[in-house]
C-alpha cells in the first residue's frame, strides 16, 4: 500500500514536470551516448512533433575565408560558444582537423547540454563544405522546449566566380512545440550565418556584380525582395532579403522571438 502511494506520488511529480517542460519522461535528457529516440507514428517520439527549417544566407567572402571560420568542428566561436568550451570524443581530429562520421562534440549553452554527432563531413578545397550531424535530445529550460534532430545540415558553396559563399542551413527536427522550435532554430542559424560575415569584415552581400567592382560600399540595393532559387534554376545567388523558410510559414516570424535574441545570439 505504501509502495503504491509512493509510486503514484512519484508519477504525479513526473507528470507535473512533463506538463511544465513538455518532456517525455521516457526520454533521458541528456542522452549521454548521443543517441536518438525511436520514431513514433508521426516520425517523432511521443510528445514530439516534426518540422523543418531552412536558412539561406550569402556572405561576400571566399569559400576559403569562410572555411577559416567554420572548418573546425569543435571551434564554434562563430556560433557563440567561447574558445575551448566545446569538447569532442575524437581527440585525434583536434590536431588533424579531419572530422569523420561518428565524431561527437559536446557543449553547454543556456542550460542545455548539446551532443552533436557527425553523419556526413566533406571539406574539399573548392567546396562545397557539407557538414551534417544529429542533435541528441536536449531541453532549453528558458524556452520550455525539448528537441532533437536526425538531420542538421550545413552546405557552404562557392558562388560569384569564387567571390562569395552561399550557405544553406537545413534542419529536420522533432520538438515538443514545433512552431517554437522552428522559430528558435531559425534565429540561431541566421545569427550564426550573419556572424560568419561579421568575423570576415561585416560586408553584406547584394549581387555578384557589386563584388566585381570591389568597392567597400556595395553598390546594389538590398531592397530587392529575393526569391529562393527554384529547384530547376542554376546557382542563382539570392539577396539576403529572403533569408529563409520554415514549414509553417516562419517568414517574418523571427521578430516574434525577440525575447530569445540573447539566447539565439548565444546558441
Ligand atoms: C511547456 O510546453 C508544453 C509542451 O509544448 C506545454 O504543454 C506547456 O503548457 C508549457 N508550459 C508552460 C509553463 O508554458
Ligand atoms: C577558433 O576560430 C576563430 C575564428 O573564428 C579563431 O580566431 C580562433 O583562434 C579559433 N580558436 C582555436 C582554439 O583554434
Ligand atoms: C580546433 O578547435 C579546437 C578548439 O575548439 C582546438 O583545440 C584545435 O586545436 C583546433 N584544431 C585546429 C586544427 O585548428
Ligand atoms: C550544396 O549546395 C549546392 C548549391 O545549392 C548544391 O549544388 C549541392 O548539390 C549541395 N550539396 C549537397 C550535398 O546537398
Ligand atoms: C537546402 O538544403 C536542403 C538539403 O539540406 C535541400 O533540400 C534544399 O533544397 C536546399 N535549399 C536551397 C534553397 O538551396
Ligand atoms: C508553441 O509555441 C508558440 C510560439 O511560441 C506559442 O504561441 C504556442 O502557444 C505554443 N504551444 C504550446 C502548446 O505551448
Ligand atoms: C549589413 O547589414 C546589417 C543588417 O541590415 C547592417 O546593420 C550593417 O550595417 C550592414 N553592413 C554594412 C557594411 O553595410
Ligand atoms: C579590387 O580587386 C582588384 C583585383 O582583384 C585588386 O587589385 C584591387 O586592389 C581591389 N580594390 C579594392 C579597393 O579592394
Ligand atoms: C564518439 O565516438 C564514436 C567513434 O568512436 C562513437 O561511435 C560514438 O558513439 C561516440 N559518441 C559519443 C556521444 O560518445
Amino acid at each position: 500500500m505504501k509502495t503504491v502511494m509512493r509510486n503514484s506520488a512519484l508519477l504525479l511529480a513526473v507528470s507535473a514536470v512533463s506538463a511544465q517542460t513538455g518532456v517525455n519522461p521516457d526520454i533521458t535528457i541528456p542522452a549521454t551516448d548521443g543517441s536518438l529516440p525511436a520514431p513514433g507514428s508521426n516520425g517523432c517520439a511521443e510528445g514530439y512533433f516534426p518540422s523543418t527549417d531552412t536558412v539561406i544566407f550569402t556572405v561576400p567572402y571566399t569559400y576559403k575565408e569562410v572555411l577559416s571560420i567554420i572548418g573546425n568542428y569543435t571551434n564554434l566561436t562563430w556560433s557563440g560558444s567561447p574558445d575551448n568550451s566545446v569538447t569532442t570524443n575524437n581527440s585525434a581530429a583536434l590536431k588533424s582537423n579531419d572530422w569523420t562520421p561518428g565524431s561527437a562534440r559536446f557543449y553547454d549553452i543556456d542550460g542545455a547540454h548539446v551532443i552533436e554527432t557527425i553523419t556526413t563531413y566533406e571539406k574539399p578545397a573548392d567546396g562545397p563544405y557539407i557538414e551534417i550531424h544529429t542533435l541528441a535530445p536536449l531541453t532549453i529550460p528558458a524556452a520550455n522546449l525539448s528537441a532533437y534532430s536526425d538531420y542538421d545540415a550545413q552546405n557552404w558553396t562557392s558562388i560569384c566566380g569564387g567571390k562569395a559563399t552561399y550557405a544553406n542551413f537545413t534542419i529536420h527536427f522533432c520538438a515538443t512545440n514545433a512552431t517554437l522550435g522552428a522559430g528558435l532554430l531559425h534565429s540561431i542559424h541566421l545569427a550564426d550565418a550573419v556572424t560568419v560575415g561579421k568575423f570576415l569584415g561585416g560586408n553584406n552581400f547584394t549581387t555578384c556584380e557589386a563584388l566585381e567592382s570591389n568597392s567597400t560600399t556595395p553598390s546594389g540595393s538590398s531592397t530587392t525582395s529575393g526569391m529562393l532559387p527554384s529547384s530547376t534554376s542554376s546557382m542563382t545567388p539570392i539577396t539576403n532579403a529572403a533569408v529563409g523558410q520554415s514549414v509553417g510559414g516562419i517568414f517574418g516570424f523571427v521578430g516574434a522571438f525577440a525575447g530569445f535574441a540573447a539566447l539565439a545570439a548565444a546558441l
